[in-house]
Parts: C-alpha cells; sequence; structure tokens
C-alpha cells in the first residue's frame, strides 16, 4: 500500500484518475489552441492543420463519396468538414493530453512533476515541442503541404511560427488546466482541514491567479477570433432556393417539353415595376458571392511585388510587373459569374462591371503561339489551376481583370488579377493569378481532379426572387412575381412563368440586360387567389433553345431543373 508519510499530500493518482485529469486539461487547452490557430490563419494568413487536412481529404475523396456528400449538405460541404476535423483535432489534443499524464513518469531523466502533482511549466514547453515537431515533421507532409508547409503558398517560416504559437499556447494552457484539477482535488480531500496543506492550496492559488491575470491576454485574443471565425461563417451562408423535386411536377414539365423554339423569341424589354424583393442588376463588391477552395484563409498578394508571367508554347515569354499590365490598354464588361455548385434556385452568382486586358492581347505580347498548343493554364498564388482551351482564350471577351465595379480587385475576388471567362462556370475564373502557360496537353485543374467538368459550360437557369419560397400573401390583391434569368454568353429571349405547377405559361418582361453576358431581370403582374400556388419558371435563350426541365445536382456538370416555390395567398 502506497500510505505517503505525509497525509497531506496525495500519492500518484491512479492511472485512470490521471488521465481523465490529462485528457480534460489537453481538451480544454486544445480548444483554446485551436482557437489561436484560427485566429493566427486569419490575421496572418498561415495555414491551419484542419486546412491542411481538409484540403487534402477534398483532393483525394472518391468522386461518388464526394458527389453524394455534396448532394447532402451542398456548397457548404467545405465548412461542415471544416467544422468535423476541428473537433477531431480538439479529441486528439485530448487524447494526447491524457497520455501524456499517463506516462510522463515513466521517464526517468527529468522532473516532470512536483510532490503535489503538479506538472511543470518545463513539462508543458516539452509537449509544445513534441507537437510541434510531430504536425511539421509528420502531419504536414501526409496532408501533402510538405515538411512545416513546404508545399504551401503560405511558406515555411509563417507555418513554423504559427505552429509554435499554437503548441506553446497548448502546452501552458495544459498545464494551468492539469494543476488546477490537482489543487481541487487536493482541496477536496483537506475536509479536515489541515492547516498546512491549507496554506499551500492558498499560495498556489495566487499564484495561479497572477498568471491567469498573464494568460488573459492571449484568451482575448482568442475570443476575437471566434467572433471573427463567427462572423466568416455567417458572411457566406447563402440559403439555396428549392428545386422541382416533386415528381407530378416533373412528369407535367417533361411531357410538354420542347427543347427548341424556332425562329426564336423575339425579346420583349420594358421597364419593370418591381422594387421590393428583386435581386438588383448590378452586384456591390460587399455582396458579390465568393468560392475558393481555401478553407479559412485566401492569399493575400502584394501588388507591389507581384509579376505575372506568361510562357510556356510561345516564342517571346515574358514576366510584367503590376503597373506595367495596368498600362496595358483596358476595356470595361459587364458579366455575371456563376458557380457549378449552384444548385437550382441559389446564390452563387453575381453581376459586375469588369476592367481589364484581353487575354489574347497578353498572348500576343508574348510572341506567336507555337504549333500543337491546345490550352492555356492558369496558375494562382494559393496553388489553384485551372486551363481553358486555346480558342476560348482567345476570344475577345476572355480577359485579365484589374477592376471590379470601378475599383481595383478586392482581395477575395483575386487582387491583383483574375480571369474572366464568359461561357463558363465560376470555376475557371482563376483568382490571384501568377502565371499563365500555353500548354500542348490536356492539362486537368483543381476542380476537375475532383471529377468535375473540365469544358464547363453554364447551363441555361432561372430564378424566382419574389415572392418568398413558403411566402404568405394577400389573397385578390395585385403582386408581382419576379426575379432572374440567365444564359451565360448566350442572352436570354424570353422568360415563362407558370402559377398552376407547369399547366399555363405566362410570358415575363424583361429589362433589357447590360450586356450580352449578363442575367435579365424579369416580372409578371399577378393577382393571387385565395389557396395555396406553386409558382415554376423557364428561360430561353437567343438561340431558341428552353431550359432544361430535367432534374440534375450540381456535381459534374453543373445543376439543371426549374426552379419552383409554393406560396399561400389568404
Ligand atoms: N485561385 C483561385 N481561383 C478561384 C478559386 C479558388 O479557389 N482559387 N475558386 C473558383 C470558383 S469555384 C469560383 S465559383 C470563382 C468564384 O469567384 P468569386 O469568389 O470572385 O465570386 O472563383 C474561382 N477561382
Ligand atoms: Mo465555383
Amino acid at each position: 500500500m502506497g500510505t505517503p508519510s505525509t497525509p497531506s499530500l496525495s500519492p500518484l493518482p491512479s492511472g485512470g484518475e490521471r488521465f481523465k485529469r490529462g485528457a480534460l486539461a489537453g481538451l480544454l487547452a486544445g480548444i483554446l489552441a485551436s482557437l489561436i490557430m484560427l485566429l493566427l490563419s486569419l490575421t496572418i494568413g498561415s495555414t491551419s492543420l484542419p486546412e491542411a487536412l481538409g484540403s487534402s481529404i477534398a483532393q483525394t475523396l472518391p468522386l461518388p463519396i464526394f458527389s453524394y456528400l455534396h448532394d447532402l449538405l451542398g456548397v457548404d460541404a467545405k465548412r461542415y468538414l471544416f467544422a468535423i476535423i476541428l473537433i477531431g483535432q480538439c479529441l486528439v489534443f485530448a487524447l494526447f493530453g491524457g497520455l501524456c499524464n499517463l506516462f510522463v513518469d515513466r521517464l526517468k531523466f527529468g522532473q516532470w512533476r512536483d510532490e503535489q502533482g503538479d506538472l511543470s511549466y518545463s513539462t508543458g514547453l516539452t509537449l509544445s515541442g513534441i507537437l510541434w515537431l510531430f504536425s511539421g515533421l509528420i502531419f504536414l507532409p501526409l496532408t501533402g503541404s510538405g515538411v512545416f508547409g513546404s508545399q504551401l503558398p503560405t511558406g515555411v517560416s509563417s507555418t513554423m511560427a504559427s505552429l509554435a504559437l499554437t503548441g506553446i499556447a497548448f502546452g501552458l494552457i495544459f498545464i494551468l488546466i492539469h494543476n488546477w484539477l490537482v489543487w481541487r482535488s487536493l482541496r477536496l480531500n483537506n475536509a479536515a482541514g489541515d492547516s498546512e496543506t491549507a496554506a499551500m492550496l492558498a499560495e498556489k492559488q495566487a499564484q495561479r491567479r497572477s498568471l491567469i491575470r498573464n494568460g488573459l491576454v492571449v484568451l482575448g485574443l482568442g475570443t476575437f477570433g471566434v467572433a471573427a471565425w463567427r462572423f466568416i461563417v455567417s458572411s457566406s451562408g447563402l440559403g439555396s432556393g428549392s428545386s422541382a423535386a416533386d415528381p407530378q411536377l416533373q412528369g407535367t414539365l417533361i411531357q410538354n417539353y420542347q427543347a427548341k423554339i424556332s425562329p426564336p423569341p423575339v425579346p420583349e424589354y420594358g421597364t419593370l415595376s418591381t422594387v421590393k424583393g428583386l435581386t438588383p442588376e448590378v452586384t456591390a463588391n460587399t455582396n458579390f458571392y465568393t468560392v475558393s477552395k481555401n478553407f479559412v484563409s485566401d492569399p493575400t498578394v502584394n501588388g507591389q511585388t507581384w509579376k505575372l508571367t506568361v510562357d510556356g508554347q510561345i516564342t517571346q515569354p515574358f514576366t510584367m510587373t503590376y503597373n506595367e499590365i495596368a498600362a496595358m490598354p483596358m476595356h470595361s464588361q459587364t458579366e455575371t459569374m456563376m458557380c457549378i455548385s449552384n444548385e437550382v434556385g441559389g446564390n452563387y452568382m453575381s453581376n459586375a462591371k469588369w476592367d481589364g486586358i484581353a487575354l489574347k492581347d497578353l498572348l500576343q505580347r508574348a510572341g506567336s503561339i507555337k504549333p500543337g498548343a491546345t490550352k492555356v493554364v492558369l496558375y494562382a498564388a494559393d496553388g489553384y489551376s485551372d486551363s481553358i482551351h486555346l480558342s476560348k482564350a482567345l476570344e475577345p471577351t476572355t480577359m485579365v481583370a484589374l477592376r471590379m465595379n470601378g475599383v481595383t480587385l478586392p482581395n477575395n475576388h483575386g487582387y491583383p488579377a483574375r480571369l474572366l471567362v464568359p461561357g463558363i462556370y465560376g470555376m475557371k475564373h482563376v483568382k490571384w493569378i501568377e502565371r499563365i502557360e500555353v500548354v500542348n496537353t490536356d492539362y486537368q485543374g483543381y476542380w476537375q481532379q475532383n471529377g468535375w467538368s473540365d469544358p464547363a459550360p453554364i447551363k441555361m437557369t432561372s430564378r424566382i426572387d419574389t415572392p418568398a419560397n413558403g411566402a404568405q400573401i394577400s389573397a385578390n390583391q395585385p403582386t408581382y412575381i419576379a426575379g432572374i434569368a440567365f444564359a451565360s454568353n448566350k442572352g436570354i429571349s424570353q422568360v415563362d412563368v407558370s402559377m398552376d405547377s407547369g399547366q399555363h405559361w405566362q410570358k415575363a418582361l424583361l429589362k433589357k440586360p447590360l450586356s450580352d453576358l449578363t442575367w435579365v431581370l424579369w416580372e409578371v403582374p399577378w393577382q393571387p387567389k385565395a389557396g395555396s400556388h406553386q409558382i415554376v419558371v423557364r428561360a430561353i435563350d437567343l438561340q431558341g433553345n428552353v431550359q432544361s426541365p430535367l432534374s440534375a445536382a450540381p456535381l459534374p456538370n453543373g445543376s439543371s431543373g426549374y426552379h419552383t416555390i409554393k406560396v399561400t395567398a389568404n
């Protein structure tokens, strides 16, 4: 029996007790350390471990599973994955804490604990060092990010520094919490009120309080991190509308479907009356949708040192600075962008006026294209890349944009330069471009490696913006049904709306679009009878092609089907 000589001092607690204490301290310290990691990632742009793992999972997941998750969770799948990994990371911290506290006493070198059972702060720093080496030398290389993130756009030094700070925070907070747990159990065991023990406990408490006071700065930063994280998650939480999933409606729609109308309808433009609820024709930069593969932090490119290289199968490769490119002849074009992940009725579509240089002019500056060249590849500062066909690259509307709605390209939309390639989904609108390479191979980009379409032409789509799905509206009162329709670079000739589940259709009034590359706004006047109504919308392009009523999920070619809503009038 290991009865201690001094009754006020507890023996080394049992293995189970040590593991529990270590795991609890590890979990709490792990949560705080993870917040610090996210905060660093948001502020200095370092890569967080969940981000590295998440990207690696997204890249290696087999297509059917990816597709299933995508159907299940929609475009927010990335955020769920990130949250799951983050929870996993905290559990790993807990396990690590538990095991350390269980086994540390077996190490015969070094002084790990004092006689009350407290772990020393140097033990905490040793744990920090182990975590640092493990994540830099083993974990990151396993995710394909290289030793200490050497393969990441953020670079080795910021990865080393942020992992070190996170590790130290974990080690110290772990010790603090562990020792508090020891202190608490000693105090509970000192119910008899042994005065020597009470004095020792009071002293420990005073020490801990001053330590906590000093540590509050760190905690303050952590809280700020939560707030910032929350802000990021909520600002991109776009809810998508509903699509025609109802089989009876699908049947009606498909039965009456005529794929092409010839001659194509002539658009009827007019002035719309709808003000409330209809999407603004030009999206303000702050409301423009954003999508990127980067879980937490997008790259921050320094325009002063940034250079653009044009090379590959071309006779005179060159590198230019921002100022040199900005001095080239620019043109404006208003273009609507749409993400391939957009669901029917979804919000991953926006419209802006862009200024930039035609890609063909940049290619021309690099001499002549060598025979056999097939594609142009765009490489970005975040490690993202994608390619377009040479013929597409030479179209006059394919441009390297530097400005958006009259201002310098915002960082989250690709500062200093992004590609615009009308007719094709947002995926190919590569942001933060650094290099443009003409190739003679069939290059496959970031999302293509996950099974998404390579040509990726935009499917014609239309959306009801008002009334909202599920809305209660007034019966026998005049109102409007209004929304947008988009056929990429083909233009819209007609929009039809049905208020009776696809039985009868009524032509909408169109607002003349700002260019042939944008969506059109439309409206239909309506005086609903009392009861519930199912409203459906479809569009026709300038060539007479009718939007497809067949429901398809976004993967791999983009969603299709008619946007359908239900409203009740009373
Ligand atoms: N470098 C880079 N470019 C990128 C991406 C990315 O992750 N990295 N995402 C693409 C996707 S999927 C879309 S839909 C558009 C979104 O552009 P936006 O954020 O300006 O709307 O950027 C594209 N360009
Ligand atoms: Mo996208």
